[in-house]
């Protein structure tokens, strides 16, 4: 006698996803495409699924939290889900790609304005602002600026980098107006004399060969008036 004994076997387990509910990626290696979880099946290989959805609130741009809902399914059609959170995190300071040179300019031309640029790992829109310390020189028209751009990231990481601005005036002044004859008094030579003799220009040969008499007349030239601090008169 025979008889036949039907063994049926049936997966009635859902598979097991293994996840944390909470986990933080750096902004810059988050993958929308990649699982944070794993999952396993006694009987049959399960495969994984999953739906990410953003939500509002952190610093990164555009979101900076997810909700992801994995769905896993074995071979049975036993499904099992595990709902995760994901927040993104930038700790990484912006870079600067462009920092003016150090320059100096004359007093009498403008500041330069020239702005820097910085680019960041996460953030596409880096803010840049400027502020200036002056360092006085030995005149008005004679200082340093030193001017700090500070690059901030969307989540307030920053940097620094300093351009110094140098003012000088190093060109002479231009006489654009003056007697070319003057008249000069008996009662003014004493003063005039001293004047004329310490005048290192090239009419002092002829300037210090004047002579008491009064009045008399000097002939000057704008180099001359320049150098001579005359008394007055
Ligand atoms: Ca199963
Ligand atoms: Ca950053």
């Amino acid at each position: 006698m025979t008889c036949e004994q039907l063994i049926s076997v049936q997966d009635a387990e859902a598979p097991i996803i293994e996840a944390e509910p909470f986990v933080q990626v750096r902004c810059a290696e988050f993958n929308d495409d990649e699982a944070y979880a794993t999952v396993s099946d006694g009987c049959s290989r399960a495969e994984i699924k999953f739906v990410t959805l953003p939500f509002a609130g952190g610093c990164v741009t555009p979101f900076t939290n997810f909700t992801r809902l994995y769905t896993a399914t074995d071979g049975c059609g036993n499904v099992a889900e595990f709902e995760q959170v994901i927040m993104l995190v930038d700790d990484v300071d912006p870079v600067f790609t462009f920092v003016p040179a150090d320059v100096t300019v004359e007093c009498d031309q403008p500041i330069p304005s020239e702005d820097a640029a910085a680019t960041d790992n996460c953030d596409a829109a880096v803010v840049i602002t400027s502020s200036d310390v002056i360092i006085p020189g030995i005149s008005a028209n004679d200082y340093t600026i030193e001017r700090t751009f500070t690059a901030t990231d969307h989540c307030g990481n920053t940097a620094t980098a300093v351009q110094t601005i140098s003012v000088e005036d190093t060109t002479p002044p231009v006489i654009v107006s003056y007697e070319p004859v003057i008249t000069v008094t008996a009662a003014d030579w004493p003063l005039w004399a001293v004047s004329l003799r310490s005048c290192r220009c090239t009419s002092r040969t002829a300037l210090t060969t004047a002579t008491k008499e009064s009045p008399f007349q000097v002939l000057l030239d704008p180099a001359i008036q320049a150098r001579v601090r005359f008394p007055a008169r």
